[in-house]
C-alpha cells in the first residue's frame, strides 16, 4: 500500500468532454475513470493539478491543418471543458496546454518542441517529490507526461485503472516500464 503524503501530486490529464464517448476524439471507456479519479481526489495529495488540452481553431494537430487528429478541445468550447462529472472541489491548479497554433503539447511539462510549460518549477516550489498520473489518453498525453515527469526528477507513478488509451495499452506499458515508471492501481493508494 502506498500512503499519500503532502509531497505527492495527483496529475489529472485531459479529462475533457471531447475525449469521452460522444466527444470528437473519444477515448473508449474514458468515462469509466471519472469515479475512480473522484475517489483519488479525496486522498491527502499536496497538489491536485488538472490539465486541459486547449487548442486554437485551425490548430496544427487537426486533420484540416495537416495534423493527425480530428478537431478537438477548441479553447472555450463545451468539448474543451473538464468532464461534467469530474469533481472539481479538490483541483488546486488547472494547466492549459497546446494553446499555440504552430505547436502541440502532449506532455504537461514540455511542448512537442521542448519548451517548458512551467509545471516542473511550479511543483518544485510546492515541495512535490512524487507524481501520480491519471487521465486520457494513456498512450498519448499520459505517457508523454509520465516520461517527462520521471526525466525531470519526480518519482513517477501511473494509476492504470484511472487511465484509458486510444491505441495499444500493452505498448504503453512497455514504454513506461522501459524508463522505470511504476504502474499502480487506485486501490493501492491510501
Ligand atoms: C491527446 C491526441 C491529441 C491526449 C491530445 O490528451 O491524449 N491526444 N491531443
Ligand atoms: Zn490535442
Amino acid at each position: 500500500m502506498i500512503t499519500v503524503k503532502p509531497q505527492d501530486a495527483l496529475l489529472i490529464i485531459d479529462v475533457q468532454n471531447d475525449f469521452l464517448p460522444g466527444g470528437s476524439l473519444a477515448v473508449p471507456g474514458g468515462d469509466e475513470i471519472i469515479s475512480v479519479i473522484n475517489r483519488l481526489g479525496r486522498l491527502p495529495f499536496g497538489a491536485v493539478i488538472a490539465t486541459q488540452d486547449w487548442h486554437p481553431v485551425e490548430h496544427m494537430s487537426f486533420v484540416g491543418s495537416g495534423g493527425l487528429w480530428p478537431e478537438h478541445c477548441v479553447a472555450g468550447t463545451q468539448g474543451a471543458e473538464l468532464a461534467t462529472l469530474l469533481s472539481d472541489e479538490f483541483i488546486s491548479i488547472i494547466l492549459r496546454k497546446g494553446r499555440y497554433k504552430e505547436s502541440d503539447s502532449y506532455s504537461a511539462f514540455f511542448d512537442n518542441a521542448g519548451r517548458t510549460t512551467g509545471l516542473s518549477s511550479l511543483m518544485d516550489g510546492l515541495g512535490i517529490a512524487r507524481v501520480f498520473i491519471a487521465g486520457l489518453a494513456l498512450d498519448v498525453c499520459v505517457t508523454a507526461t509520465a516520461k517527462d515527469a520521471q526525466k525531470t526528477g519526480f518519482d513517477t507513478f501511473v494509476i492504470m485503472d484511472a487511465c484509458r488509451g486510444i491505441g495499444s495499452v500493452h505498448e504503453a506499458e512497455t514504454r513506461l516500464s522501459d524508463v522505470g515508471i511504476a504502474m499502480v492501481q487506485s486501490d493501492g493508494l491510501a
